[in-house]
């Protein structure tokens, strides 16, 4: 018998199964009961912008539904749901005035998940900033930090009690790199000079959040990064460069910063005239200590030197002798193992860890077959990264939870419905939602503590 057959992936005491959404991926009626419109809205009502011209307007209408989705979280045994609160839901104009039926919205789904039993994980900010503060400038413009924090206090002082893990933002180096730098996601601009300066001010409001969550809110805050472990594709010394400003332009740009060491100097390099220096004081705010911190993981990534890949002038090598997902990131498990031991060491080896985000994209029929969605892949990518996290928790990473991403299949952003990430399959006509076979493994695995994998 092989070791992989008797080896146990038994979980320690106390840990949390969970999944995780966001708001404009998944609630649908975005502009309803008096919320305002967010970036997202107007993103994606803008030809040219998505795939097949998708919209959140309808998404999964948990706008709606939420309480058929929390029976659905029970059936899967969760413990915990991670979701994210529409900003301009709560204030339509982004500052000033609270939409009450709005904010009502999340107090029912809190009320429900608690009396379910399942813990409320909450996220101030999941991309979707109300139209109005774009107006003004959005990320670029240094108040945000204040108009963050009156945010965060609204939801603080709300949910005091019945929310205890708070997360500030989720992922800064996608809504920078993304929103600001490339293009591809909301708002939409294309500028190395925009994008450090976002970057900076996405900082600013989370060390901004988290001050005044010290003031008025209770429990546990966090900020959510996605990390992508860059590997050497040679020992050239031009492909280990690359590799460096790679790692500092997606993992480090945030983390160095949060962590009080400021910015990686490769990004000098990388951004070159639109680089900036910033004043000493924000990166104290910046550093504003927390209680843990979120780690979105999907993939890894091999680059290597390309001189025409601006800014960072590197370009990932396809990885061919791997299976890779339906949205073409490499399915490569013990890279998950190698980030976890890495943040934790980054991070001080005692800060509690929480997987925020895991899961794969695969191609699954648009309606049930015989009431079952088989998902192989899923199952598989599911089960490997499980015994990867396992793996981790063994070489002493101080890891508290996973969020499996998704709950439902959802608006994958610029890429509509066309990428399907659930461990339960939405049919968009009719709304059915399915338990895929990779949700009826999950849940096995809460109910044994891993002692099915
Ligand atoms: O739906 C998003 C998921 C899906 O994949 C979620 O809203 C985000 O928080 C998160 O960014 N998500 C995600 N990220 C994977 C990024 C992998 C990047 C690979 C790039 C290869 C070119």
């Amino acid at each position: 018998m092989s070791s992989e057959t008797t080896r146990s992936y038994r979980f320690p005491e106390g840990f949390l199964w969970g999944a995780a959404t966001a708001a404009y991926q998944i609630e649908g009626s975005s502009m309803a009961d008096g919320a305002g419109e967010s970036i997202w809205d107007r993103f994606s009502h803008t030809p040219g912008n998505m795939k097949d011209g998708d919209t959140g307007d309808v998404a999964c209408d948990h706008y709606n539904r939420w309480r058929e989705d929390i029976e659905l979280m029970k059936r899967l045994n969760l413990q915990a749901y991670r979701f994210s609160v529409s900003w301009s839901r709560v204030i339509p104009e982004g500052r000033g005035a609270i939409n009450a039926k709005g904010l009502d919205f999340y107090d029912r789904l809190v009320d429900g998940l608690l009396e379910a039993g399942i813990e409320p994980l909450a996220t101030l900010y999941h991309w979707d900033l109300p139209a109005a503060l774009d107006d003004r400038g959005g990320w670029l413009n240094p108040d945000i930090a204040d108009w963050f924090a009156d945010y965060g206090q609204v939801l603080f002082e709300t949910f005091k009690g019945r929310v205890k893990t708070w997360g500030t933002i989720n992922e800064p180096w996608v809504i920078v790199d993304g929103g600001y730098l490339h293009g591809a996601l909301a708002p939409g601009h294309r500028s190395a000079f925009e994008a450090v300066i976002a970057g900076h001010n996405v900082l600013r409001a989370h060390g901004a959040a988290v001050k005044r969550f010290r003031e008025v809110g209770e429990g546990r805050i966090g900020i959510v990064l996605n990390i992508e472990p860059k590997y050497p594709a040679s020992d050239k010394p031009e492909d280990e460069a690359a590799r460096k400003r790679a790692e500092a332009q997606m993992n480090r740009w945030f983390l160095d910063p949060l962590m009080g060491r400021g910015y990686p100097e490769e990004l000098k390099d990388v951004y070159g005239e639109a680089w900036r220096e910033f004043p000493r004081e924000d990166f104290e705010l910046i550093a504003e200590p927390t209680d843990w911190m979120g780690l979105n993981w999907y993939t890894r990534a091999v680059p290597e030197n390309a001189p025409d890949a601006w800014p960072v002038r590197a370009r990932p090598v396809k990885q061919v002798q791997h299976a890779h997902t339906e949205t073409g990131w490499e399915v490569y498990p013990p890279a998950f193992t190698d980030t976890l031991v890495w943040l934790s060491e980054q991070t001080g080896g005692k800060l509690p860890l929480m997987v925020t985000e895991n899961g794969s994209a695969w191609y699954d029929p648009p309606h049930a077959i015989e009431g079952r969605i088989h998902d192989p892949m899923r199952v598989h990518y599911l089960q490997t990264h499980l015994k990867a996290m396992h793996d981790a928790i063994g070489k002493g990473v101080p890891l508290r939870g996973y969020m499996a991403w998704s709950l439902l299949d959802n608006l994958e952003w610029s890429l509509g419905y066309s990428k399907r990430f659930g461990i339960t399959h939405v049919n968009f006509a009719t709304q059915e939602r399915t338990i895929k076979d990779s949700g009826l493994l999950y849940a096995e695995v809460i109910r044994s503590h891993g002692e099915v994998l």
